[in-house]
């Protein structure tokens, strides 16, 4: 996996890998920005970026043993209508930095910046699925051949039939972010948008789809981003576990305090985001500096639609000369992100408060 061929990348990013590429803006940088611009757009890759020639590329739907389509990205954008949707796009080992001190995790130590809300323009997969008439079944498979990955031969994921095929999931076949063609480092010429769900079902350089009645095989999606329980603590103790609990889907109710200034002796203006879960958008976003003792209403700035994150600040008076804050953001059912976030041995989905100093 060398990266020699690799186009260049955004220079706004800390780097935790060079190969793969692997690298996140900081929390601070993302907050400034609804819409985070493709130049704080983290990157997140188990193999090397790719440049494709967008003539030439050909995207395979396969339905069934020798019935299959091809579309060329030009059919794909003339001929389905243009579907544009806001997600927030967030990779499962978010904030696995701070898992890892309450023990050691595996996995890149990503901070709280592998998280992007973004325009995402493309063909819905449910448009797509109807047109060709595709028979029920349960999982729809994303491939991508284009190159070699750590773990697998190529990159797979997969959804359940019931999220592809509903108009209200807005699952995309996507060729555009934020208003203009995808770039290399982000999936062009194609990547899926599974907006809910964690980042590693969005396929990048997505060259097949595959309609099947299994989960994709491939590593990322078996052997990988699960939730193991807190009792296995080794590689070795993992290894027969895996295939028992489930892929991951859509990632926990969560926040991070993004920054705190302190404005003056006792008072600080504090800003941040929040993450929808499984239920609903977020609702409210509540801060204390008494471990818990009293909150305040943190003011929502942005939130657009289903799939977006939240940004919010506040100011809080009469807090001292040093402290730490915590966030916390309620839901439309009125599940409220929990304290700790739970630890487990590759270190995904932690959502514990989000937390802050000054
Ligand atoms: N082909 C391919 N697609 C991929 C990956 C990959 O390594 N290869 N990484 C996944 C993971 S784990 C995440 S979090 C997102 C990251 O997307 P980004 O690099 O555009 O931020 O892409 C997903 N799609
Ligand atoms: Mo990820």
């Amino acid at each position: 996996m060398d990266d020699t061929n690799e186009p260049s990348h955004s220079h706004l990013l800390d780097v935790q890998e060079t190969t793969p590429f692997n690298a996140e803006p900081s929390a601070a940088a993302l907050v400034e920005f609804p819409l985070t611009p493709e130049e704080l757009v983290y990157c997140r890759n188990h193999g090397p970026v790719r440049e494709f020639d967008d003539d030439t590329y050909l995207l395979q739907v396969v339905m069934g043993e020798s019935k299959y389509i091809n579309f060329s990205t030009d059919r794909l954008r003339t001929f389905f209508p243009k579907t544009q949707v806001v997600a927030v796009l967030q990779c499962a080992g978010i904030r696995r930095k701070e898992m890892g001190l309450i023990k050691p995790v595996h996995g890149v130590p990503w901070k709280d910046g592998v998280v992007a809300n973004c325009i995402w323009g493309g063909v819905r997969l449910c448009d797509l699925l109807t047109y060709l008439g595709v028979q029920e079944a349960c999982h729809v498979c994303f491939s991508s051949y284009a190159t070699l990955c750590q773990d697998d031969e190529y990159y797979g994921a997969s959804i359940p039939w019931e999220k592809a095929i509903s108009e209200d999931e807005d699952v995309l076949i996507a060729y555009e972010m934020n208003g203009e063609p995808l770039s290399a480092d982000h999936g062009a010429p194609l990547r899926v948008v599974v907006p809910g769900y964690l980042g590693a079902r969005w396929v990048k350089w997505v060259d097949t789809i595959l309609i099947s009645e299994d989960e994709s095989p491939n590593f990322y999606q078996q052997r990988d981003y699960k939730i193991l329980p807190p009792t296995v603590e080794t590689k070795e103790a993992a290894e027969p576990l895996w295939s028992k609990y489930p892929s991951m889907a859509v990632l926990p109710l969560n926040s991070v305090v993004a920054y705190v200034d302190q404005t003056s002796f006792n008072s600080i203006f504090v800003k941040g985001y929040g993450i929808p879960g499984p239920s609903g958008n977020i609702t409210t976003v509540e801060l204390t500096t008494d471990d818990g003792a009293t909150w305040h209403r943190a003011r929502v700035t942005y939130r657009e639609g289903k799939w977006s994150w939240t940004l919010w600040e506040a100011e809080i008076h009469g807090v001292g000369e040093s402290g730490t804050v915590y966030s916390r953001v309620v839901d439309a059912a009125g599940n409220a992100q929990p304290r700790e976030g739970s630890w487990n041995l590759r270190g995904v989905a932690f959502n514990g408060w989000g937390v802050g100093k000054w």
